[in-house]
């Protein structure tokens, strides 16, 4: 017989690490006001949420160690679900140009653009890239972001795309925070190609594809979708090689002109849509049929000096999840900061606060797939939380140029930013 006080013993629950006295935005899909708790508490075993919830309902538990939050606010830690922090070289220059009245596609059309990029990123070894792209992250990090999405695609032949997400997977282990790496080969028409587009394609599909799938080197594949890139039937070809391969794919779509780049990616069950400045109410309720997550790119939207708004309210009417991302690009959106890509989403999107963090958060977990196990402070998931030095959740989208965050945890541990 088991003796009543081992009977006590056994039902108390063992922690890690408890917070006390915290203000929870939990997030949680249909909660209203951020999902908020007051006076919350928030109990973690090995680096997962254990228990969240006001503090006077905390069951009995005994914790490693005790943490009062002095009623700062915490979130979830925020996700990066699109970038392509790892690049050669740097296009200061084109900016000036930019400034003086030279557009985007005039640039990549004399070979500039995204191609000064591939060049500068060929001719840059892996260790290069790595010590290039590690204070971008950490930057990231240090406005709250725990997991970032890194996409290739400056590479755009078999050698470079493979170091790139080689890069991206080093990135991960090393910093600690959780890397997704996404093959975007078809981002441009490699130059060695310029006079045969399908020629190129044909070397994803065949060679570079399942040279990737099979060193599991991307988490999922993405194309862009444009009149200076690549047209519907040459995604498809992309999309249906990763598809075989078992591959999740995500477009950006309808950037610069509607290139029908928002169905495209609903037809294949895209994990996301990104950018959609132009896509059509017939776009947006394909997205709505399949579940596919728009990504609003505020960075990319003011750098162009873009007038076309994505279709917020349409995507809002059709209750499609709307994610926010930095975009971090060299070209069109040098953005190294989620509270700063949220104040620009609220600023020139209309999205409210809330929708903004719900976007790098909630949805932008759901655009990685990885929303069933965070983006939400929700008991089972993981314990990655950012503390906040604001007066309310609000603030995130309304401060600019600043990062309020007072601590960033990952799986349930301190997040040193000065550990490589
Ligand atoms: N859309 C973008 O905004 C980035 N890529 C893309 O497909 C731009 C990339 C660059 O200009 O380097
Ligand atoms: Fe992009």
């Amino acid at each position: 017989m088991i003796p009543s006080n081992a009977c006590a013993e056994q039902s108390m629950n063992n922690w890690d690490l408890l917070l006390t006295d915290a203000r929870i935005a939990t997030m949680s899909r249909g909660l209203p006001d951020f999902g908020t708790i007051e006076r919350g508490a928030i109990a973690i075993r090995d680096g997962l949420l254990d228990w969240v919830g006001p503090g006077s309902e905390l069951p009995p538990g005994r914790a490693d160690v005790t943490r009062s939050l002095g009623d700062r606010w915490v979130t979830p830690a925020l996700i990066d679900c699109h970038t392509h922090v790892v690049f050669g070289g740097d296009r200061g220059a084109e900016y000036e140009q930019r400034l003086q009245g030279v557009s985007y596609e005039q640039i990549a059309m004399a070979g500039g653009g995204i191609l000064a990029t591939v060049r500068a990123t060929r001719a840059a070894s892996a260790d290069e890239l790595f010590e290039s792209a590690m204070p971008r992250l950490k930057t990231l990090a240090g406005h709250g972001a725990a997991t970032v999405e890194i996409k290739s695609g400056y590479g755009l032949d078999v050698d470079t795309e493979i170091r790139m997400l080689e890069v991206a997977r080093r990135l991960g282990r090393d910093s600690g925070l959780t890397v997704r790496t996404t093959l975007l080969a078809a981002h441009a028409v490699a130059p060695e190609f310029s006079d045969d587009p399908d020629a190129y394609v044909e070397l994803i599909c065949e060679k570079l594809l399942p040279a990737v799938a099979e060193r599991q080197l991307a988490d999922a594949v993405d194309a862009y979708c444009e009149s200076i890139a690549f047209d519907s039937k040459q995604i498809e070809r992309v999309f249906e090689r990763a598809r075989s391969l078992g591959l999740p794919v995500k477009l950006h779509a309808d950037q610069l002109s509607d290139g029908g780049g928002a169905a495209l990616a609903a037809a294949f069950s895209a994990l996301s849509a990104d950018h959609l400045e132009y896509t059509s109410s017939a776009g947006v309720e394909a997205m709505a049929e399949a579940g596919t997550v728009a990504v609003l790119l505020p960075g990319a939207f003011l750098t162009l000096n873009e007038t076309q708004r994505p279709p917020v309210a349409g995507l809002r009417e059709n209750s499609v999840p709307m994610a926010v991302a930095t975009d971090c690009n060299p070209g069109t959106s040098p953005l190294t900061s989620l509270c700063e890509a949220m104040a620009l989403a609220s600023r020139l999107f209309g999205l409210t606060p809330e929708e903004c963090l719900a976007g790098t958060t909630r949805e932008a977990a759901r655009a990685l797939d990885l929303d069933a196990d965070r983006g939400t402070l929700e008991i089972g998931k993981r314990a990655d939380l950012a503390v906040w030095n604001v007066g309310h959740p609000r603030d995130l989208s309304y401060w600019l140029g600043s990062s309020p965050l007072s601590g960033l945890l990952v799986a349930g541990r301190d997040f040193s930013l000065t550990g490589s």
